[in-house]
C-alpha cells in the first residue's frame, strides 16, 4: 500500500461510502476468480461438470414443474439462457454482500466464498454424471476466490491480507492501488474462464470421438452417378456442394453447452408401448448392420431462400429393423425421442417404418458424429424437418401417441407433423455480385426431400419460365444441383427460381412464414449487370 495520510478520526461519510462500493465490487471480482479458476480446472482435471451448469441443472432438477414451466412460457427458447441470467444476478447480489463483509470481517467475508464454492461443489458431486471429483473444481476456484477477495480488500484498507481485523481504517483510499487489483482480479477470471470454456467442449469429448473406429457399412451408399454432382463444373464455382462439409454444418439446438456422451457411459433405451423394451450400448449398434446414405437435413425456421439445411453421408443403424425387434404395440402412433439434455422430439411412427432410410446415424461423412451434431448417436428420418425427427445426443425412443405427449417444440405451437416443403435457392449469382453483359449462369440448389424434385425453372424479371439442368438424382432424399446458362443484357435483374417436387407440384408463390411448418415462396436475387 502507499503511504497514506493517517487521519483515524477522519470517518467522512463519502470516504466510508466509496470503499463500501469498491468492496462490493471486490467480491464481485473474487467471484468471478473463483468461477474462472472453477472453470479452468474442469478442464484440466477433466471430469463432467462445471459448477455453473451443474448448479443450474440442479435448481431445473429441484424446481417444481410449474416454475420450470412458467419460465418456458414466459422466456420460451431462452428458458435456460433465463435460467444462468437469473443466477448471475443472484450470485452478484451474494458476492457484493461478502464483498462489503469482508471490509469489516475478513473472515465472515471468506466464509461466504467458501460456502459459494461448497454449493457449487455439491451440485456437481451430486449431479447425475457426477462423481467425487467433479466437487474439487469449484473447491480450487473458491480457494483462489478467497486470495483475490483477501487481495482486494487488502488495497481498500491497506492492512495485508492475513492481518487481525483493522481496529482502524486508513481514510484515503488508493484508488489506483485497488484498481490495478481490480484489473488483475478481472483479467485472472477472464483468462481463466475463457481458456476453460474454450477448451472443455473441445478435450472432453474430443479424444473419446476421436478413439471411435467407424465399422465398414453394410450396405454402402451408391457411388455419385455421372452428373450427380456439378461442382466440378469451373462455371458452377460458388455453387453448394453436393455433400456439405461437417465443419460447415448449419447447427441448430437448445443446448447452451454441447451435450458431452462418453462412448462407454452410453446407453440408448427403447421402450414405451413395445412388447420388448431394448437398452442398446454403442457398443450394440455399432455390431448391427449399418447404412450409409446420401440425405439432405432441413430446419422448419429455415427462411426462403436460407441456408438452414444441409447434406451428409450418413453412416447409422436402420430403424425400422430394430423397432421391430422391440415390437411396436398396435396405436402407437409416435416415437418420443430424447436428448440427454432432455429435448424432446416427435416423429410419426408410420413414416419411420413406411421403408424410407430412417437411421440413427453414427457417422456423419466418414467421421464420428460431431459433437455439436449429436455424438455418439443422432436420429435421421428423411422427408422431415429436424425439429420432429432429427434428435441428436439420442438417449431414448419412446413409443406413444401424439394425443398423449407433446414435444419440445409443440408445445410452443409449432405443427406437429413437418413434413420438408419444396424448396429452391439461387447460389449464383452470389448475393451482391455485380456481372458483366455477356455469357452467365444463374445456379443453385432444390430438394424435396423423400418426395424428390422433378423440375427447376428459373426466370429473369418479367420474363417466361426456363426449365433449368439438374443433377442426375441421387436419390429421392438429397438435394439436386441445377444451372441456367443465361445471357446477361445490362441493367439490374431480378431473378427467381421455383423447383417442383416428384409429385407435381410447384412450390407456390405467395410468401408464408417458417413459424409454424415451414416457409414458402419463390426465392429471388437481384443483380447489376454493366
Ligand atoms: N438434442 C437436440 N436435437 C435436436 C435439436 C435440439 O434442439 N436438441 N434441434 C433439432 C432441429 S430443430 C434441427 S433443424 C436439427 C439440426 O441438426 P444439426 O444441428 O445437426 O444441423 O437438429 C434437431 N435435433
Ligand atoms: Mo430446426
Amino acid at each position: 500500500m502507499t503511504t497514506t495520510e493517517a487521519k483515524p478520526t477522519a470517518e467522512t461519510p463519502s470516504a466510508d461510502r466509496a470503499p463500501r462500493g469498491l468492496a462490493a465490487l471486490a467480491g464481485i471480482l473474487a467471484a468471478a476468480v473463483s468461477l474462472g479458476i472453477a472453470e479452468l480446472f474442469v478442464v484440466l482435471l477433466a471430469p463432467s461438470g462445471s459448477p455453473v451448469v451443474a448448479v443450474g441443472d440442479t435448481v431445473i432438477r429441484l424446481a417444481p414443474s410449474w416454475l420450470t414451466e412458467f419460465a418456458k412460457n414466459v422466456f420460451y427458447t431462452y428458458d435456460k439462457l433465463a435460467l444462468l441470467v437469473g443466477t448471475g444476478i443472484l450470485l452478484a447480489v451474494f458476492a457484493a454482500a461478502v464483498g462489503r463483509l469482508a471490509l469489516r470481517r475478513p473472515a465472515l467475508g471468506m466464509a461466504g466464498v467458501v460456502l459459494f464454492g461448497l454449493v457449487g461443489a455439491v451440485c456437481a458431486v451430486t449431479a447425475p454424471v457426477g462423481g467425487l471429483l467433479d466437487g474439487l473444481p469449484s473447491i480450487i476456484g473458491a480457494a483462489a476466490g478467497c486470495g483475490a477477495l483477501g487481495f482486494l480488500i487488502s488495497t481498500l484498507t491497506g492492512v495485508p491480507v492475513g492481518t487481525p481485523t483493522p481496529v482502524e481504517r486508513p481514510s484515503g483510499v488508493d484508488r489506483r492501488d485497488f484498481l490495478k487489483a481490480s484489473l488483475v482480479a478481472a483479467g485472472v477470471a477472464a483468462a481463466a474462464g475463457g481458456i476453460g470454456l474454450f477448451f472443455r467442449e473441445r478435450i472432453e469429448v474430443a479424444a473419446d470421438r476421436a478413439g471411435l473406429k467407424l465399422p465398414k457399412p453394410f450396405n454402402p451408399a451408391p457411388a455419385v452417378a455421372a452428373g450427380g454432382d456439378l461442382s466440378k463444373k469451373a462455371a458452377l464455382d460458388g455453387i453448394t456442394p453436393l455433400l456439405t462439409p461437417n465443419g460447415d454444418f448449419y447447427r441448430i439446438d437448445t443446448a447452451l453447452t454441447v451435450p458431452q456422451i462418453r462412448r462407454a457411459g452410453y446407453r440408448l433405451t427403447i421402450g414405451g408401448r413395445v412388447k420388448k423394451p431394448l437398452t442398446l450400448t454403442l457398443d450394440d449398434l455399432l455390431k448391427r448392420d449399418l447404412i450409409e446414405r446420401d440425405i439432405t437435413i432441413a430446419c422448419v425456421s429455415n427462411e426462403v431462400g436460407g441456408d438452414l439445411n444441409g447434406s451428409a453421408r450418413w453412416l447409422g443403424v436402420p430403424l425400422k429393423p430394430l423397432l421391430e425387434e422391440a415390437g411396436i404395440e398396435p396405436g402407437a402412433d409416435q416415437i418420443l425421442s430424447t436428448s440427454s439434455d432432455g429435448w424432446t422430439c416427435g416423429t410419426p411412427t408410420d413414416l419411420v417404418m413406411d421403408g424410407r432410410d430412417a437411421m440413427l446415424a453414427i457417422g456423419m461423412n466418414g467421421e464420428p458424429l460431431p459433437v455439436e451434431h449429436g455424438f455418439p448417436v443422432r436420429m435421421i428420418v428423411p422427408g422431415l424437418f429436424g425439429y420432429v425427427s432429427a434428435t441428436k445426443w439420442l438417449t431414448e425412443m419412446k413409443l406413444t401417441t401424439f394425443s398423449a405427449e407433446t414435444p419440445y417444440w409443440i408445445e410452443r405451437g409449432w405443427a406437429e407433423r413437418g413434413p420438408v416443403k419444396t424448396f429452391s435457392r439461387i447460389d449464383i449469382p452470389a448475393d451482391g455480385r455485380d456481372l458483366t453483359a455477356g455469357d452467365a449462369v444463374i445456379a443453385g440448389i432444390a430438394y424435396a426431400t423423400h418426395r424428390g424434385i422433378s423440375k427447376v425453372e428459373v426466370r429473369v424479371d418479367n420474363g417466361s419460365w426456363q426449365e433449368a439442368t439438374l443433377s442426375a438424382e441421387d436419390n429421392p432424399d438429397l438435394w439436386r444441383q441445377w444451372y441456367l446458362p443465361w445471357k446477361a443484357k445490362k441493367g439490374k435483374h431480378i431473378l427467381t427460381v421455383r423447383a417442383t417436387d416428384n409429385s407435381g407440384e410447384t412450390q407456390p408463390e405467395e410468401a408464408v412464414p417458417s413459424y409454424p411448418d415451414g416457409a414458402e415462396g419463390w426465392h429471388q436475387r437481384s443483380v447489376n449487370v454493366s
